[in-house]
């Protein structure tokens, strides 16, 4: 699908999308692939643009402004260096936010991390971690948001802890003595 397509999901689920990913540059592609990854693996479907808030503000806002009325529940906003875009995405929209503060630049990421987290009161993002660990949790944290009322994706959840620690288990296991 091309990354500016939007309102259909890609992924082998045939659900509509539910969580909008919204990233500031063609840069942050392979960061945001990530999370898009995540949530098609729980069969979640997702758009995808690239919406700057200071290269493209108008077009930024349109899409945020009509998120819920093409059934999104959860945006997710990803953007390095002065990174506006989920603050931008809170203000135009009650849906969640979560930002993902893009690394790279010459900061390694510290500037989006606090231009994405400094949010004043009233205006809410919850952000993730600084890159990959960031943008894959950002999808977790949709599935979590999305399973309070959706029993089957809360199975997939839990069934998805119990793999991790299954993973530290054998790691454990299998160390030499
Ligand atoms: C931000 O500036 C983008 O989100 C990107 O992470 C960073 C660099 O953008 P490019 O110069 O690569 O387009 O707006």
């Amino acid at each position: 699908m091309n990354v500016n397509s939007g309102v259909s999901c890609s992924c082998s689920c045939s659900e509509k999308a539910a969580v909008s990913i919204v990233m500031g540059s063609e840069s942050d592609k392979a960061l945001m692939q990530a999370a898009r990854d995540t949530l098609s693996e729980f069969g979640i479907g997702s758009e995808w643009r690239i919406l700057s808030a200071h290269r493209t503000p108008d077009q930024a806002i349109s899409w945020i402004r009509e998120a819920e009325a093409r059934g999104i529940k959860v945006i997710i906003a990803a953007a390095g260096l002065a990174a506006h875009l989920a603050g931008v995405a809170a203000a135009n929209s009650i849906l969640p936010v979560l930002g993902v503060p893009c690394d790279g630049g010459p900061l390694n990421g510290m500037d989006a991390l606090l231009s994405t987290v400094q949010m004043p009161k009233g205006t809410p993002v919850g952000t993730l971690a600084i890159g990959k660990a960031g943008a894959v949790n950002a999808a977790l944290l949709s599935l979590r948001i999305l399973a309070l009322s959706d029993s089957s994706l809360r199975q997939k959840l839990i069934a998805h802890k119990a793999r991790l620690a299954e993973e530290v288990l054998n790691a454990d296991k299998n160390l030499l003595p």
